[in-house]
């Protein structure tokens, strides 16, 4: 007959016919220590997000766990171990979580990228009464970017009774016409409308808002370093909306030599459709040309004004039409040339 008596997770048996007597593992208190720190394991494991060592971690305690209870080791020390070292994850993890929430963008496993990959590219936001803005993933910069700029119809949906008006008779106004006459804190208050509208169907983390003067500079260049928006190569293409010989007249050519880009001829005096401006390779419309676009960003240091992109309609010198060409405008001006471009991306600091 043996007699049993139980401590610190182990049992001391002894034989009472030759008074023999040997330790075991407690069933239970193995089976409670298990409990408890696979418990831990799995806290630990999801605060780890899903992470490679959550998982890891989690799959070397059950395994030094149930070596012990098959072999009958004491378990005590382990499970102080153990216990640390879940807790010395958890506590990893929730650094790592903390960084990640702070730039999604610089992590590779935060949500703004998860939620891309998941997404069809390019995909666009219904603003209803048959107006849309359709985005383009930009995996380099890990942001949408608007494809087109914003349109007169589109920021209609937001201000019914806004009028983009005309240059000397010449319509602004039409619904595919790029909108101008929007300064920048109007452009910026549409991207809030945006964001309290239809921010639930972007990932989270994520808003509407204007570009940076970086972000405009790098979907403007490709991926390489061209001069102009296009390439290299000198006239712009006429697919691109500058001041060509469009419509000017014999002596309009005559007189004004030096206003205009000669050998382009882009068929628009005006702003052309946003969908007819001319098209990048990253499959975006417009950057370069028919309305300088605002910046999220300041000009100067003093904070008086703010940068705008990529030169407009009524633009016809070289230099101006580089991409490196910066230019500022007071944040309330508004005109006939400065229109703006939507992105998705985490917020700005
Ligand atoms: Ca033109
Ligand atoms: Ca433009």
């Amino acid at each position: 007959m043996r007699v049993c008596q139980f401590r610190h997770g182990s049992a001391r048996c002894i034989n009472r016919r030759d008074g023999s007597a040997h330790f075991t593992p407690h069933p239970s208190g193995n089976v409670f220590t298990i409990i408890i720190n696979v418990f831990l394991s799995l806290c630990a494991n999801s605060v780890l997000n899903g992470s490679r060592s959550g998982g890891i971690l989690y799959i070397f305690e059950l395994f030094i766990y149930l070596k012990h209870y098959r072999r009958g080791m004491k378990i005590r020390i382990y499970r102080w171990f153990l216990t640390a070292v879940v807790i010395g994850a958890g506590i990893s993890g929730l650094r790592a979580d903390e960084r990640r929430r702070a730039d999604p963008v610089k992590d590779p496993s935060g949500p703004v990228v998860q939620e891309a990959a998941r997404r069809e590219y390019p995909f666009a936001i219904d603003l209803g009464q048959d107006e849309s803005l359709a985005f383009v993933w930009i995996a380099p910069l890990k942001i949408w970017v608007g494809k087109y700029e914003v349109s007169n119809g589109q920021f209609r949906r937001y201000d019914a009774g806004h009028d983009s008006t005309n240059v000397v008779g010449r319509d602004m106004d039409h619904d595919m016409q790029p909108v101008v006459h929007v300064s920048w804190e109007a452009a910026h208050n549409y991207c809030g409308w945006l964001n309290r509208h239809f921010g639930s169907l972007i990932p989270t983390g994520a808003v509407f808002r204007l570009p940076t003067e970086q972000e405009w500079e790098a979907y403007a260049r490709c991926g390489d370093q061209r001069v102009y928006p296009w390439g290299n190569q000198w006239p712009p293409p006429n697919m691109y909306n500058y001041r060509g010989d469009e419509g000017s007249g014999f002596l309009y050519s005559l007189f004004q030599r030096e206003k205009f880009i000669h050998g382009h001829n882009d068929g628009t005096i005006v702003s052309c459709p946003v969908t007819n401006s001319g098209v990048n390779s990253w499959g975006l419309y417009g950057v370069g040309g028919n309305v300088w676009e605002w910046c999220q960003d300041w000009f100067d240091a003093k904070k008086e004004t703010r940068v705008i992109r990529g030169a407009a309609w009524n633009n016809e010198q070289e230099i101006t039409l580089r991409i490196s060409h910066r230019a500022a405008a007071a944040p309330d001006l508004d005109n006939e040339c400065i229109g703006f471009r939507v992105v998705i991306g985490p917020l700005c600091p």
